[in-house]
């Protein structure tokens, strides 16, 4: 690599490995990043990025990047095809499905990673010009059960000021790892330092983050709902309640207590292996707090008894008075909401799985497929997503893909579910087009970053947004007097467009959905700098506008328009709401703004968690696998190129040093893992941050990556373990980090 020259251009992005999406400075040398590092002026991260972002030449000028849109023939193999025949095929087949079928057997998967949203925001229109009405993402893998318990609670989702919180919570979730709360090891770092500031990590694994802790609750994998209910009951047993609160801001709150009065504290204890003195102590630490914060994530996102934890997570700064106040837990506002959050669920054609947030749970995909009932899904769009890597049993979905009579992926990869497509469809990449996420969770300022492209798009691929359109423009979605008079009144400004875009809408009601088509054909052309795929963020500022007049104008943007102006100029990102603490009741949707604290399903099962078996292993499986571990070196399956990584290259299966002995194991030996679903062979590394009994993999490992013939593989891939049916019983949701393994000497 050569030095670029002194004058070299530091172009202004973000970091895509992560929700977090730290604003970076990057330099080129001709296409390859020479030199990384953050962007001190940007609005959420300041300057502050992890030691993965710095490797991103790695993602950039990956070795299976796709330059030409790919067709399955009969015989399994790929065709080169050019990009007219592969959208005038892909919109036939499509409508092929769409008439014989139903436009509803048509399903979507994905529509954006840890960087990459704005696509997805296109996609609504494709979907609905084809009457697809079910999709699914990575979300309904870990965030739904938690997202359904919002919407019963606060109404929506609610973020953690760990910023100000004298009392920091971290369940199943390890931040100095990955992240998830901005600028993370800073943060983590000033807790620990501050002696008035606590730090609990509810986690079996003694993590880099409860290294920092002052408290560890080192428990039995999957025994959070017990720990939880334990809390809570020292909390009501020993009346540590905010009575005031309750009282005057929620409605429920003896119904809920009553359950907790009941629960025997020492036995539960017992259950989750941590010692009961720990637990009262804990306990009164965080009722003594002027404020708490919690963070929940995979640990228990994937682990037995989900959906309960989330709700057990949120009464524990609920019952103590930990909301809209500096330091405890806030709703937010969205640029565009990641999820539905409604209480009402509706239910998957099959298998009758329920649909939280508006997706099928991962886990019944294959199930939806894999049957001969009439309402089968047909085909499968799937877009900025891995899931014949990323969705648990591989086999079964490599399988249910095979069942479908089109596959369609869009990626910039040739990755694991590429290779079961009938269509490969090549995307430039992350730092090639006009980006953004719409991880945009803060409060009080809330902030979006509209990135701009870093260098021209790899020859023969294009951005998502354009993929969408030249697929609806083949399929004429709409006709071509609507567009011409969109495109007239664009050019007479955003007024007459604002007013032609109404109206128009307003006599036509099936427009509707396709709104982010009409912007992207219509004042997509009129962006400056090419920004044409920004079109849909105009129609996003009208919705901030609408329903965050206020923490709008408060950020200083008068209108949407001037939203819209402030965020396709702002290199660094853009606040778009500011609130006090105070604003968070507007964020309530109930009538009363109370929160109602009772959700009769979630009572009922904590109820049954006194008989609920807290053990899955068994003496043919005696491990607890956490299957797919967060690591320094672990990005999903963004990092198509073993060499990013600079420790662990294998990604090893981390064992208890008393475990690894009695097994005859060390480190560096090979295991050979099994489960009722898969067995596969890994590195050993003995580690006494785990606990006996448990062991761990890292996530995103075992890829298969081409060689000059064939491919090669580095690592598990976690899926081949995981089975369909370890799920949540209510959510749909894997358990991921609680796989019934055999562990022994390959
Ligand atoms: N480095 C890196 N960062 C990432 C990612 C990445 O791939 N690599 N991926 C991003 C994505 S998509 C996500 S969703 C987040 C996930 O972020 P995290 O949820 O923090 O990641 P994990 O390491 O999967 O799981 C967190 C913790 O759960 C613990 N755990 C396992 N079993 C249990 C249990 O039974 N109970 C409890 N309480 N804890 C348990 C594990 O020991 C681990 O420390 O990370 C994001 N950040
Ligand atoms: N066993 C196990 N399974 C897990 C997890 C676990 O902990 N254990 N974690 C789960 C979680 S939390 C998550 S979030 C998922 C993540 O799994 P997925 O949702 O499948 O996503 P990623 O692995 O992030 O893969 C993103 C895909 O997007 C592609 N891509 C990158 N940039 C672009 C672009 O600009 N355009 C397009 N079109 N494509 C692009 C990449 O090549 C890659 O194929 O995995 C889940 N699966
Ligand atoms: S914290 Fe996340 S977004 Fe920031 S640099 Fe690290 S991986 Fe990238
Ligand atoms: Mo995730």
């Amino acid at each position: 690599m050569t030095t670029p020259p002194a004058t070299a251009t530091w172009h202004k992005t973000a970091c895509i490995l992560c929700e977090n999406n730290c604003g970076l400075l990057i330099q080129l040398d001709d296409r390859r990043f020479a030199k990384i590092r953050g962007d001190k002026d940007h609005v959420a991260s300041a300057g502050y990025t992890c030691n993965k972002a710095l490797r991103l030449d790695h993602y950039q000028n990956g070795a299976t990047r796709l330059t030409t849109p790919l067709r399955r023939e009969p015989d399994g193999t790929f065709t080169e095809i050019d990009w007219d025949t592969a959208i005038s095929e892909i919109a036939a087949r499509l409508t092929a499905i769409k008439d014989t079928y139903g436009g509803d057997k048509i399903f979507y998967y994905g529509g954006g990673g840890q960087g990459n949203h704005l696509g997805g925001a296109y996609s609504t229109a494709l979907r609905r010009a084809l009457g697809s009405r079910y999709r699914s993402s990575a979300l309904a893998q870990e965030k739904t059960g938690e997202g359904w318990v919002d919407a019963h609670l606060t109404g929506g989702h609610t973020t953690g000021d760990f910023e100000h919180a004298e009392v920091s919570i971290f369940l199943g979730k390890n931040p100095w790892q990955s992240h998830g709360v901005p600028r993370a090891r800073t943060v983590l770092q000033q807790i620990a330092k501050d002696p008035a500031r606590t730090m609990i990590v509810i986690d079996p694994v003694r993590t880099e983050t409860a290294d920092l802790a002052d408290i560890h609750l080192q428990l039995r994998p999957g025994t959070d709902a017990w720990c939880l209910a334990a809390l809570l009951a020292i909390l009501v047993q020993d009346d540590l309640l905010d009575h005031a609160f309750l009282t005057e801001h929620t409605t429920g709150s003896d119904t809920v207590r009553t359950d907790l009065a009941h629960i025997d504290i020492p036995a539960y204890a017992d259950i989750c292996g941590v010692p009961e003195d720990l637990l009262r102590s804990t306990a009164h630490r965080i009722a003594a707090a002027t404020s708490v914060a919690t963070y929940e994530d995979l640990g228990v996102q994937q682990s037995p008894n989900s959906t309960l934890i989330s709700y057990l997570d949120k009464l524990l700064w609920l019952l103590t008075g930990n909301f809209a106040k500096p330091g405890a837990m806030q709703p937010h506002s969205w640029m565009a909401p990641l999820a539905g959050y409604s209480r009402e669920v509706k239910r998957s054609p099959v298998t009758g799985a329920p649909l939280f947030g508006g997706m099928l749970p991962c886990n019944a995909i294959a199930e939806e497929i894999s049957t001969d009932h009439p309402d089968r899904f047909r085909a499968m769009i799937i877009e900025s997503a891995n899931p014949a890597h990323s969705l648990a049993d591989s086999t079964a979905f490599r399988d249910a893909l095979h069942a479908l009579d089109l596959v369609v992926v869009i990626d910039i990869a040739r990755t694991e579910t590429a290779r079961h497509a009938d269509y490969v469809l090549p995307a430039a990449s992350q730092f090639e087009k006009w980006e953004a996420t719409f991880f945009n969770l803060e409060f009080p300022h809330n902030t979006f970053h509209l990135r701009a492209p870093v260098l021209d798009p790899l020859p023969g691929t294009l951005p998502e947004p354009e993929i969408y359109a030249r697929l609806l423009r083949e399929l004429h979605a709409v006709g071509r007097g609507t567009l011409t008079l969109l495109r007239t009144a664009a050019k007479l400004g955003r007024r007459p467009y604002a007013w032609t875009f109404a109206a128009l809408l307003a006599t036509d009601k099936s427009l509707a959905g396709l709104a982010p088509y009409l912007l992207y054909e219509t004042l997509g052309p009129t962006l400056p700098d090419g920004a044409r795929s920004a079109a849909v963020l105009w129609a996003l500022a009208q919705r901030v506008a609408k329903v965050y007049p206020a923490a709008m104008r408060r950020a200083g943007h008068r209108d949407a328009d001037a939203l819209f102006d402030a965020i396709l100029t702002s290199r660094s990102g853009v606040t778009f709401t500011l609130d006090d603490y105070d604003n968070a009741w507007d964020y309530l949707p109930h009538p009363d703004k109370r929160i109602p604290l009772a959700i009769p399903e979630l009572l009922h099962a904590l109820r049954d968690l006194a008989t609920t078996p807290a053990t899955h292993t068994t003496a043919e499986f005696p491990f607890v696998l956490a299957a797919g571990e967060r690591r320094s070196f672990t990005a999903n399956t963004i990092f198509r190129d073993d060499t990013w990584r600079r420790r662990d290259p294998e990604g090893a299966l981390r064992l208890n040093p008393g475990d690894a002995t009695r097994l005859g194991l060390t480190t560096g030996d090979r295991a050979r893992i099994t489960t009722r679903r898969g067995s596969a062979v890994a590195t050993v590394e003995t580690n006494d941050r785990m606990q006996p009994g448990h062991a761990s993999l890292p996530n995103g490992l075992g890829l298969d990556l081409p060689t000059g013939d064939g491919t090669r593989r580095t690592g598990v891939a976690p899926n081949d373990l995981t089975d369909l049916t370890w799920r949540d019983a209510i959510a749909g949701t894997p358990w991921h980090k609680h796989v019934p393994a055999r562990i022994e000497p390959a």
